[in-house]
């Protein structure tokens, strides 16, 4: 899998890149990651990256020439996405789209924009990782790396690959517990104590289910409706009652 970066703070993506999961991934060349410095393409003794808008205004644009001579001279993987408000937002199975793709580069936009021919004649489109602003496009490269990072065969252990199953369910994750069986009075479950294996997963479906029903019901929409089997199952579980479940879902899942 093949990642590159263009930016104007290289070492804000690469010091994260070494101090996460992905640092091992590319040691082991699982993924190879490719940040670029954009002043590196700069001639001026200034190596400027910016300038002000044309037609008048507070702030700074991030100038068409470094963007494009970076792209030139670099051939960074397609498609090259633009990181900004005003894209496909990223969730869990674009995240997996671009896992399964070859490759893909990410452009960090900077001050109040990136000129207007970047992303008309240069990008292949834009990517949001949600609706809010940020300073600059770097912080969103991370979560990018981050989520598609870790489903990239092989940088992840089993254990945590797992993990994503769940998501992929479209369910949020069951109540986990660990020692101490009780603190300051308030007690495991005993059904995750019982050893039986059977009852502890229905019991952590119904919590799931419950959880999601009450927290995040959007995500149950769209063809994922509740069947009989998981109404039986809350229902078994006492989260489908009178109350309907927002009465015990958030509450203590004892
Ligand atoms: C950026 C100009 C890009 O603000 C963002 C962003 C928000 N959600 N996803 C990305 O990117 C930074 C700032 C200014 C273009």
């Amino acid at each position: 899998m093949r990642i590159d970066v263009l930016t104007i703070f290289p070492e804000m993506v690469t010091s994260f890149a070494e101090n996460s999961l992905l640092g091992r991934a590319q040691r082991s060349s699982l993924l190879d990651l490719r940040v670029h410095d954009l002043r590196e393409a700069t001639t001026d003794v200034h190596r400027s990256v910016d300038d002000s808008p044309f037609g008048g205004g507070a702030g700074m644009v991030l100038t068409p020439g470094p963007i494009f001579d970076t792209v030139e001279r670099e051939q960074p993987a397609r498609p090259l996405f633009l990181l900004g408000p005003g894209g496909r937002r990223l969730d869990q199975s674009f995240a997996r789209e671009l896992a399964d793709s070859g490759g893909f580069s990410l452009l960090c936009g900077r001050y109040e924009g990136v000129d207007e021919r970047v992303r008309r004649h240069l990008v292949d489109g834009e990517l949001s990782i949600g609706d809010y602003v940020l300073s600059g496009g770097e912080v969103a490269a991370m979560v990018v790396l981050e989520a598609v990072g870790r489903l990239v065969p092989g940088v992840m252990g089993n254990a945590e690959s797992a993990i994503e199953e769940s998501f992929s369910s479209g369910l949020l994750e069951y109540p986990q517990y660990t020692r101490p069986a009780e603190y300051r009075g308030w007690e495991v479950p005993a059904v995750l104590r019982s050893g039986d294996h059977a009852r502890v997963a229905r019991w952590r479906r119904a919590q799931a289910l419950a959880r999601t029903l009450h927290d995040r019901p959007d995500l149950l929409g769209e063809g994922r409706v509740l069947d009989d089997a998981d109404l039986d199952l809350l229902a078994q579980h006492g989260l489908l009652g009178e109350e309907g479940p927002e009465a015990t879902a958030g509450s203590d899942p004892t």
